[in-house]
């Protein structure tokens, strides 16, 4: 199979996290879909990365579906619980990990438009999103070792994700002062080689 991606998309390197910990092969092809040569529309027709691409030419789309159907294909490193409440929990912290990356990503195309036509509104409306999202993280996590459970699951990958793209493209955003015990959290997960390897490329 073959992941549609980019460097930088938070949703693709979930993806390529997810790929990486269940130790699944796959092509990996970059495709800059705000580029004049991106390819993506024959792919995905709502334009968006990542998308993957079955060996029948199949194409599965968005993250949330994707990592679904990879976690289904082998019964190592599961990494969303099979039914019940510990199932809706980590479903609930991908929402919130995505959700996070959706406020940081209009943030940032907003902070690219031409400063005349900026709206301060779009900036609070997220920024707020981002400081609630994180403390709901922080809530979520106590000081567990874990997210959900007592092993690596998508909720913890999801939130891992979602601090590193803060860090990334919002960097003037310090939610650690405010969320120590996520921060030592974060430290530690950050040092697994599926999120090194992923670390994004501007
Ligand atoms: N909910 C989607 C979000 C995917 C998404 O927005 N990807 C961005 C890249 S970070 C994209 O392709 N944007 C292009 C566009 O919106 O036209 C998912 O989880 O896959």
């Amino acid at each position: 199979m073959k992941l549609i991606g980019s460097l930088t998309s938070p949703y693709v390197r979930k993806v390529r996290i997810v790929l990486a910990e269940k130790k699944l092969d796959y092509k990996f092809e970059l495709d800059n879909v705000w580029g004049p040569d991106t390819r993506i529309l024959d792919s995905n027709p709502l334009g968006k990365i990542p998308c993957l691409v079955m060996e029948d030419g199949s194409t599965v789309f968005d993250s949330r579906v994707i990592v679904e159907y990879l976690d289904g294909l082998s019964p190592n490193a599961k990494l969303i619980p099979p039914n019940g409440r510990s199932r809706l929990e980590v479903r609930v912290l991908e929402a919130l990990g995505d959700g996070i990356c959706d406020a940081a990503v209009a943030i940032r195309l907003e902070s690219l438009r031409d400063p005349a036509r900026q709206d301060e509104a779009v900036f609070a409306r997220n920024q707020a999103k981002l400081e609630h999202g994180v403390a709901a993280f922080a809530k979520s996590l106590g000081d567990k070792p874990w997210f959900s459970g007592v092993a690596l699951t998508l909720g913890d990958i999801a939130a891992g994700v979602a601090l590193g793209y803060l860090d990334f493209r919002v960097p003037g955003f310090d939610w650690r002062t405010p969320h120590p015990t996520l921060a030592v959290w974060f430290d530690k997960f950050a040092r697994r080689q599926s999120f090194i390897d992923t670390t994004p490329v501007a």
